[in-house]
């Protein structure tokens, strides 16, 4: 078969990767003092880009930091101040401790350049004109990044390429590197989502993400628990089963403006939220949910809470609360304190 091979959901694709890497590995890399085992040449192509979440208890996918991160994309930023709150571990990536570099990818494609268009606007204008053009492709990776060799930061997204065919939009991502067990989750998740919002821009329905990979791998440090989450995928009865919602037609970049004021003021703490107060914003449900998240997350962080607030727990989507109550624990007591 010379096209990538086809899954649903990420999580097919990401066990796959898993066993091969670990099971099969063609090479072992010591690259920046990272042990690995490696397969290069690698692709998938998700059907559905919307099951973009994985739900495994030994991988505990963390649907704050997912959302952040797309919305940090999106709104095209590259401040360590806001995504460093989601994932502390990104702040070693920072080389002057205020800004993320090759890997705020939102910056380079979202962000207008002087008095020029963002790459993605400039993208969405050309397909609107030529909707079966070859050249909507949106660039990341810089060869000046590797212009020093101390570099902290070097984009590991090559570029996405976007491809309106038949009324879809098909999304192709390539990636010169691809941590499998802890970068392709997150990258998957924002780059679908990236596409959902392209679509949305162009009046297309949601086509397939295929996604590409130059040196795919398995950094030793995470091998004890790649074989966790490989013996629970073999031995669990069914997986868990959840349909992610679809982002409203409505979205644009004023939403996500909209949904990161919220954002801000709970992340820093100047506000707090009830569920009641967050159903009547003015903001669709889809987007109430991740509102939601970021609220139980302050609750996590500020308030410190043995258990957050339950009926705010209650209301979210069931597959968000399955993650949510498996990733924190602070959710995990609320939720056995809602079944007592
Ligand atoms: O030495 P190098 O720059 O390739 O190290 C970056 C590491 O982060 C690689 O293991 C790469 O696969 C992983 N990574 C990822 O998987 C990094 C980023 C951030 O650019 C990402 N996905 N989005």
């Amino acid at each position: 078969m010379l096209t990538a091979p086809i899954f649903e959901s990420v999580e097919g694709a990401y066990l796959d990767l898993l066993r091969l890497a670990t099971e099969q590995p063609e090479h072992r890399i010591d690259a920046r003092g990272n042990a690995a085992r490696e397969v290069i040449g690698v692709a998938f192509r998700l059907t559905d880009p919307r099951q973009r979440l994985p739900y495994l208890a030994e991988r505990k996918a963390n649907p704050v930091f997912q959302f952040a991160e797309a919305l940090w994309y999106l709104a095209g930023r590259r401040d360590l101040e806001m995504i460093g709150y989601y994932a502390p571990s990104m702040r070693a990536s920072s080389a002057d401790g205020v800004r993320l570099g090759g890997s705020a990818y939102g910056y380079t494609l979202f962000s207008p350049r002087g008095a020029s268009q963002s790459q993605f606007d400039q993208v969405v204008e050309l397909l609107l004109n030529e909707p079966d053009s070859k050249r909507g492709y949106l660039p990341v990776f810089a060869a000046k990044e590797l212009r020093d060799r101390d570099n902290p930061d070097v984009a590991c997204l090559a570029g996405l390429h976007l491809l309106p065919r038949d009324g879809r939009l098909h999304m192709v991502c390539h990636m010169r590197a691809n941590d499998l067990d802890c970068g392709l989750l997150s990258d998957v998740f924002s780059f679908t989502m990236i596409q959902e919002y392209a679509a949305i821009q162009l009046g297309l329905q949601l086509g397939t993400y295929t996604h590409t990979i130059g040196s795919a791998h398995v950094n030793d440090a995470n091998a004890e628990r790649v074989k966790r989450v490989l013996d629970e995928a073999d031995s669990r009865p069914a997986a868990p089963s959840f349909t992610f919602p679809a982002m409203p037609e409505s979205t644009e970049g004023a939403t996500i403006a909209q949904v990161l004021r919220h954002e801000a003021a709970l992340r820093t703490n100047e506000l707090r939220y009830s569920t009641a107060h967050i159903t009547s914003l003015d903001l669709a449900p889809y987007w109430q949910q991740v509102v939601m998240l970021f609220e139980l997350y302050r609750q996590i962080q500020h308030d410190q809470r043995a258990a957050v607030d339950p009926d705010l727990l209650a209301a979210l989507h069931p597959g968000l609360r399955w993650l949510m109550e498996r990733k924190w624990p602070a959710c995990a007591a609320a939720a056995v304190g809602r079944t007592r």
